[in-house]
């Protein structure tokens, strides 16, 4: 029995301030529907995929700021994305802000990702854990990175969960550069990892790098599939988004860390590839054979607190 997976990476272009869910929610169901045309059985969208990147702003008022925040998934804006996934009977991942009530008042934020099943099952949940940017606001900045002040670092560790066949990890953005996340996921036997992603062209801190941003972008997941041996689907929110330009360059990558499919505008498209989980094994049986050639006896610095 193969164990091939036909994924759709769903970029979603600039989405404004003033743009609803229900109109996001429009986007994203008429990609699904796109990719559904093309026979696939999974579409992926990008980190906090219902709103505008709102941690590009310093607001003062808890209540402005809770409102790009979901209390409940699915909710009545979000269920035409998840009736569309049941009509056609794809599963779907995609990132939003998620807001936790806990007892006595509390209130966590988090910056989320999750894998539903076709019948709207969550089959995988993800907090996001390497938040950048910074927590006050800072004035020299073009657009602020408010992502530590809005968001707790994720509470779930690095979960996979075996999934449409195969075995899925989720990470969000940031996360994409760290190769402990990828290894993390690896080591876990994961056979895909979802990641969407918001990135700036612009890096205020070292502007120096703008012109390379789309090569680290695809640097880190080509790296994290071909070193865990692993697909990996990478999934932008592209274009000028208010006044702040945001790459593009989603794609699929096989675990030779070859990109096999790859959006090619700034704006809501879709790229499908075939993606042969049984693939991963080329890798993971002989390169990167964990258990073969790792030595995790010398690598005591790498868990060792503050370093
Ligand atoms: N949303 C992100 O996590 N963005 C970061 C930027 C700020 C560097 C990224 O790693 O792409």
């Amino acid at each position: 029995m193969t164990r091939s997976l036909r994924i759709a990476a769903a970029q979603l272009g600039p989405i404004a301030r003033t743009e609803t869910r229900a109109q996001v929610v429009e986007r994203m169901t008429a990609l699904m529907r796109a990719a559904n045309a093309r026979g696939a059985e999974l579409v992926v969208y990008p980190e906090l995929a219902l709103t505008t990147f709102f941690p590009r702003w310093y607001i003062e008022d808890q209540t402005e700021v809770d409102a790009f925040f979901e209390t409940e998934m699915p909710s009545d804006e979000t269920a035409p994305l998840f009736r569309a996934a049941a009509e056609l009977g794809v599963a779907f991942s995609f990132g939003y802000a998620e807001l936790v009530r806990e007892g006595e008042g509390r209130i966590r934020r988090f910056n989320t990702s999750v894998l539903v099943s076709s019948q709207g099952e969550i089959l995988l949940k993800y907090r996001k854990i390497h938040l950048p940017g910074h927590r006050d606001h800072e004035a020299w900045r073009p657009f602020q990175h408010l992502e530590k002040r809005y968001f707790e670092v994720g509470d779930l560790g690095f979960p996979v969960a075996d999934a449409l066949g195969g075995r899925i990890g989720s990470a969000i953005c940031n996360d994409r550069r760290w190769p402990e996340t990828f290894r993390m996921l690896g080591l876990q036997n994961a056979e895909l990892v979802l990641i969407g992603y918001n990135t700036p062209q612009h890096y205020p801190p070292a502007p120096e790098h703008d012109h390379l941003q789309d090569f680290h972008n695809h640097l880190c997941l080509q790296a994290g599939a071909y070193q865990n041996g692993t697909w990996v689907v990478g999934v932008a929110k592209a274009g000028l988004e208010e006044g702040c330009e945001l790459i593009g360059g989603s794609c699929i990558i096989a675990p030779t860390g070859e990109i096999v499919a790859r959006c090619l505008t700034r704006g809501d498209e879709v790229a499908v590839a075939d993606c042969d989980l049984d693939r991963c094994r080329e890798i993971q049986d002989n390169i990167f054979s964990f258990e073969k050639h790792r030595q995790p006896d010398q690598y005591g610095l790498l868990v060792k607190p503050g370093t």
